[in-house]
């Protein structure tokens, strides 16, 4: 591929030094999918398999100028969002223009319980971000906050779904992984449509990573011009593989497989 030929995503999240996680997962993920990533920081998460030692948020200012620095530059096909960590990164974020489409993973708390956006964030996420996005991909809890109705099945993940697309989100798949059995069911709505996507559940304790890794692929697809419900079925076949064949690396909760075929 010539330079002008390579798909481009831009990852905006928190830094996992352990590798799993945030833009350590966005990248690996992008690069398996034959995009070519960039990253700007958003906070670092001293980290590793086992436990969260401290979260350290960068300045606002800092977190845009790294975005100025590539969209001026290298403009991407498609951009996400994962952990934000404070209102004012919210509205450095959301003061930019972006080229092209634009995924919120809308993180609240790490798998692992550690809280990576305090109140005024989620506030400023609802305000501010959601209406830029053309995909939201909160999980149930996340789906409960934004929505603000208890999310435990298929019926409160459509209401969830429909109440968080008027915030202005122009899709939103509300993610089965945390239903209480069968299969991990996903619910996208997105133009007075359901669509559901489901994958076979895993048991395993290496999950460290999945909705960043996610929602990542899904960008990839986007960067790829691939539509939204092509973009999602594909990342989540890839999702699924890259859980079933997880390294088990770590004493704790491992990584995913980034390596897994992207088909
Ligand atoms: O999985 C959510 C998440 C996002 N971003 C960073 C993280 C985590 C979970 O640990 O560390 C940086």
């Amino acid at each position: 591929m010539t330079g002008g030929e390579t798909p481009v995503a831009l990852t905006i999240a928190g830094s996992d030094p352990s590798g799993g996680a945030g833009i350590e997962a966005d990248l690996k993920t992008f690069h398996q999918h034959a995009i070519y990533g960039t990253a700007a920081i958003t906070l670092i998460a001293v980290q590793n398999t086992t436990r969260v030692h401290r979260v350290v948020c960068l300045e606002p200012e800092l977190v845009g100028q790294q975005i100025d620095a590539v969209l001026e530059d290298i403009p991407p096909q498609a951009i996400k969002t994962g952990a934000l960590g404070s209102a004012g990164i919210i509205e450095a974020i959301a003061a930019r223009k972006f080229p092209g489409p634009l995924v919120v993973d809308p993180v609240m708390i790490s798998s692992r319980g550690v809280p990576l956006l305090d109140s005024a964030g989620q506030a400023a996420l609802v305000a501010q971000l959601l209406p830029l996005a053309a995909l939201v991909t909160p999980n149930l809890p996340e789906a409960a906050a934004l929505a603000g109705i208890d999310v435990e099945n298929l019926v409160g993940m459509q209401e969830a779904a429909r109440r968080i697309a008027q915030l202005g989100a122009a899709a939103v798949l509300v993610k089965g992984g945390h239903l209480a059995s069968g299969e991990a069911i996903d619910l996208l709505w997105h133009e007075g449509r359901f669509t559901t996507f489901s994958g076979a559940r895993v048991a395993t304790r290496h999950t460290h990573g999945t909705g960043c890794t996610y929602s990542a692929a899904i960008t990839a697809n986007l960067a790829r011009g691939l539509p939204l419900v092509d973009a999602i079925g594909l990342a989540k076949r890839y999702l699924q593989a890259a859980i079933e064949t997880a390294p088990g690396l770590g004493a704790g909760n491992g990584p995913l497989n980034h390596w897994a075929e992207t088909i």
